[in-house]
């Protein structure tokens, strides 16, 4: 653990520290912990433990992180998403964790003020802060699109992740230049690691990403001078190791051939799958489907129905339109840990089949009933035609539909 941060003009405390001083509680402290836990349950050191308790414990012994949170070409919505939780104590408490020394959409100062702040920040941390960097960068015609206190954000950005003791790049913007790069891309816009290419630099895409990757590896830094393993797009893999696709709610109506043919559909209002909507989940790396936002359950764009644009993904996000239906590039097979939706291969004795074809008949029979019985749109597609779902004849079973596996 590093030594207390001693600066020139005040030492920053302990998160417990500074946690009893403001009177907030260790229950919210833990329920916190709990989250990064859920957010991180394996390859993040801090979370490493085996209750939220225990890594409650070990953290509130870490010296509060100075960070200074620098904003370019964004909407802000990565700030949002880390302080607008649907507890409004969880914002207050996050403030708390970390030492936010500067931020221009959360400060009270401004112009030279903020500037100021600005500078004294730097060079009281220099070193040691965490520098997070939310938007992307302007670099046409000299970076002239944008200019902070008369000077080009490519500048500012050199001037302040120059000096820091971790470089964060928050949001696909940061990330790789994300929305305002999208084609025709009138201001050159970039990512910091196109800027800084020779620094250690960590990419938390999303637009916006999940706020509990942020803080783990903010964390983690600051307990132990360390950052979590990154993939070759620097994206942290304790979030970034799986994809949608395989975790998603919706999987077994991939599986199955139960995909959603037009926004308010019966499918749609069944949660069907909405790959032939577009969803970019089979290609896209992300913890959305078992991470969601907002400490709400299903708060997430799959579970709003909506289908996943891709935005964790460089090459998708921003590049390839949002309803095209992509190829599927990675397995397509349910995982392990699902239910088999067919029996496995092999001989089966004749009486077998035909208890099994009963069983499946009555299963699809009493699904088939219930779609009907649900069903209140008149001339509905998405419905199961005269036969049951999956049967001969009926969008489901017709092998031209549905998601095209690469070769
Ligand atoms: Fe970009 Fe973040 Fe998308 Fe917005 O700032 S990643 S547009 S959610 O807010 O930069
Ligand atoms: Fe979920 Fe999209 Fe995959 Fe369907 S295609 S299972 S909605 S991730
Ligand atoms: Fe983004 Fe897809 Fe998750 S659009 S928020 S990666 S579900």
């Amino acid at each position: 653990m590093p030594g207390r941060l001693r600066a020139s003009s005040r030492t920053l405390d302990t998160i417990d520290e500074r946690l009893i001083r403001c009177g907030i509680t260790r229950r919210a402290f833990v329920q916190f912990c709990s989250s990064l836990m859920i957010a991180a349950p394996f390859g993040l050191a801090i979370t490493d433990e085996k209750t939220p308790e225990d890594v409650a414990q070990g953290l509130g012994k870490v010296i509060r992180p100075p960070v200074i949170w620098i904003a370019f070409q964004d909407c802000t919505g990565c700030t949002e998403t880390l302080l607008r939780t649907s507890h409004p104590d969880l914002g207050d408490l996050i403030l708390h964790i970390i030492s936010l020394e500067y931020h221009e959409t959360l400060m009270a100062g401004s112009g030279a003020q903020a500037e100021e702040a600005l500078r004294q920040a730097v060079d009281r941390y220099s070193g040691k802060y965490v520098c997070i960097v939310e938007g992307s960068i302007p670099t046409r015609d000299q970076g002239v699109y944008m200019k902070l206190a008369g000077r080009p954000a490519m500048q500012v950005l050199a001037d302040v992740a120059g000096k820091a003791g971790a470089i964060i790049a928050i949001g696909s913007c940061a990330a790789w230049g994300g929305i305002p790069s999208a084609d025709p891309d009138p201001t050159g816009a970039v990512g910091v690691v196109d800027l800084l290419p020779k620094k250690t630099i960590v990419n938390i895409p999303g637009c916006p990403p999940n706020p509990y990757t942020l803080l783990g590896v903010v964390l983690q830094f600051a307990a132990s001078g360390t950052l979590p393993e990154l993939d070759e797009e620097r994206r942290p893999k304790f979030a970034y190791d799986r994809d949608i696709h395989e975790h998603c709610p919706r999987r077994a109506h991939f599986d199955a051939g139960h995909f959603v043919r037009q926004f308010g559909d019966q499918g749609h209002r069944e949660g069907w799958c909405l790959y032939e909507m577009g969803c970019k989940g089979p290609d896209t790396h992300a913890g959305c489907s078992t991470r969601h936002f907002n400490e709400i359950p299903d708060v997430w764009p799959i579970g709003i129905g909506a289908p996943c644009i891709g935005c964790t993904e460089k090459s998708i996000a921003f590049r390839v339109p949002m309803f095209k239906v992509i190829q599927i590039h990675t397995r397509a097979e349910p995982p392990a840990t699902y239910a088999p939706i067919s029996s496995p291969q092999g001989t089966i004795s004749p009486l077998a089949t035909g208890l099994v074809g009963a069983a499946a008949g009555a299963l699809l029979g009493a699904g088939y009933v219930a779609s009907r019985k649900f069903s209140n749109v008149p001339g509905d597609q998405s419905l199961p035609g005269p036969n049951p779902p999956g049967g001969p004849g009926t969008p489901d079973g017709d092998p031209s539909t549905g998601p095209k596996a690469s070769q």
